[in-house]
Formats: C-alpha cells, sequence, structure tokens
C-alpha cells in the first residue's frame, strides 16, 4: 500500500519512518550517535536497532529518559557523556522546520534541554520529519516551548509576555504542571509570527529563571523531509 492511499495518520507514520531510515544511513561503525525524543526519532531508535542487529558498532547517547527506555529496550549499547564529550552525528526530530534557513522549534515533547545540550555536542544534527513540519516561518502552528525553573515560574512567564508571548505552563493530561526530565517546567509562548528566531532566541535567554528555549538556531546540518514524492535532503 503507498503512503497516500492509507489513513492520514497511518500516511504521516509512513513518511516519519522513511525520513528517519534515510537519516540512519549515515551511521557508521564505531560512531557515537545521539537518539532523539518524539515518534519520528523513535522511528529512528527502531531503524538503527535493525542496523545493530545486523551488526553495525556504535554507541547511542539519549535525549531523555523515554529515549533511553526504548534503546535499551531494543538493545542499543549505550553511552553517556562521562565517556564521550563528543557526538559524531545526532537525529532528532522537530516541530518546525523554517524553509530556507533549517532553523528550528522543538521541544513539544517535552526533551528541549537535553535534545540541545546533545545537539550542541554533535557534529552533525540530522532532523528527521514529515513534510506538513515545514514552515515559512518559524512560529505559525506551534509555540516556543520554554524551559523553566519552577521558582518564581510566574514571573518568569511575565517576562515571556513581555517579548509578545502568549504564555501558557504546560500541563500534563490529569491537569498537573508538566516535569521535565531535568525536574523543570515547560512554558508554551505563542508568538503571532516570529520575524528574527535568533534575536528572540537570545532575548529568551536573557530571562532570569529561563533554562533554556526551544528554538534551534543554526544548529541543523541537514533536514529529511518525507512526503508523497519521497524524502528530501535539506541542507
Ligand atoms: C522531539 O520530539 C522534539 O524536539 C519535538 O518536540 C518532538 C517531535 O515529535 P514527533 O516526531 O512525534 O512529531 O523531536
Amino acid at each position: 500500500m503507498s503512503a497516500t492511499s492509507r489513513s492520514p495518520e497511518a500516511s504521516r507514520d509512513a513518511f516519519k519512518r522513511a525520513a528517519a531510515a534515510a537519516a540512519v544511513e549515515l551511521v557508521e561503525d564505531g560512531m557515537v550517535v545521539g537518539l532523539g525524543t518524539g515518534s519520528t526519532a523513535a522511528f529512528a531508535v527502531e531503524a538503527l536497532a535493525q542496523r545493530h542487529a545486523h551488526g553495525l558498532r556504535f554507541l547511542g547517547i539519549p535525549t531523555s529518559e523515554r529515549t533511553a527506555a526504548q534503546a535499551r529496550a531494543v538493545g542499543i549499547p549505550l553511552t553517556s557523556f562521562v565517556e564521550h564529550r563528543q557526538i559524531d552525528l545526532t537525529i532528532d526530530g522537530a516541530d518546525e522546520v523554517e524553509r530556507g534557513t533549517l532553523n528550528l522549534i522543538k521541544g513539544l515533547g517535552g526533551a528541549l534541554l537535553r535534545e540541545k545540550i546533545v545537539a550542541a555536542a554533535s557534529r552533525r544534527l540530522a532532523i528527521v520529519v514529515d513534510g506538513a513540519k515545514l514552515v515559512d516561518r518559524l512560529g505559525a502552528n506551534t509555540p516556543v516551548p520554554v524551559e523553566v525553573v519552577p521558582f518564581g515560574l510566574e514571573a518568569t512567564s511575565a517576562s515571556l509576555e513581555v517579548l509578545g508571548a502568549s504564555a501558557r505552563l504546560r500541563l500534563t493530561s490529569a491537569g498537573d504542571p508538566f516535569v521535565t526530565d531535568g525536574g523543570n517546567r515547560i512554558i508554551d509562548c505563542s508568538f503571532v509570527a516570529i520575524a528574527d528566531p535568533a534575536r528572540l532566541e537570545e532575548r529568551i535567554r536573557r530571562i532570569v529563571g529561563v533554562v533554556e528555549s526551544g528554538l534551534f538556531i543554526g544548529r541543523a546540518h541537514m533536514v529529511f523531509v518525507a512526503d508523497p514524492d519521497g524524502v528530501h535532503r535539506l541542507d
């Protein structure tokens, strides 16, 4: 069955799987590989497990406890920054990819801090998405997630609103504040349009109480996008 003759959800999963599989082809013997978080990155972890089962030797550094659990379950050997300061290649998802710049919004999955630490330590960051994630301007469909320390988060949130955001504390389905792997909270910040994402990232970072934002500016080296026409690599 072709991806386009399936239900929209199944098609989207087929695109995510195809983008992930293309990125996994970049992994070579002996590499340290950053393992992203989210449903698309999870397809990459599955594909990596298959390559590992066929003899490829590599070590993974996961970007979340969720991904660590998945990687262990499928038999991928893990390492950490204690043993390796530098990562050869990270494969991760994104919530929005800006055409042309490859700037990103990440963090709807709640793992943006570890994702950014892993991205910053990576020689190459490969992003895997389905075509629905491509936008002309960041912020079009997605809020910018901002990880903040719990203390004073109301004041931090007010400072984010001064930047023009409509700021909302992320809650779990049970109505409790969402807690990140680092024990922090996330404030989702909607901007009508982000004209200058690099400047916005800097302004958010300067707010006391902010740990990191989900704006990834100039970090992606390549993006694998899958849509009904196939998988395209953007560099
Ligand atoms: C991670 O998972 C995040 O940075 C992003 O928020 C999310 C994307 O998830 P999915 O692939 O499920 O859309 O990559």
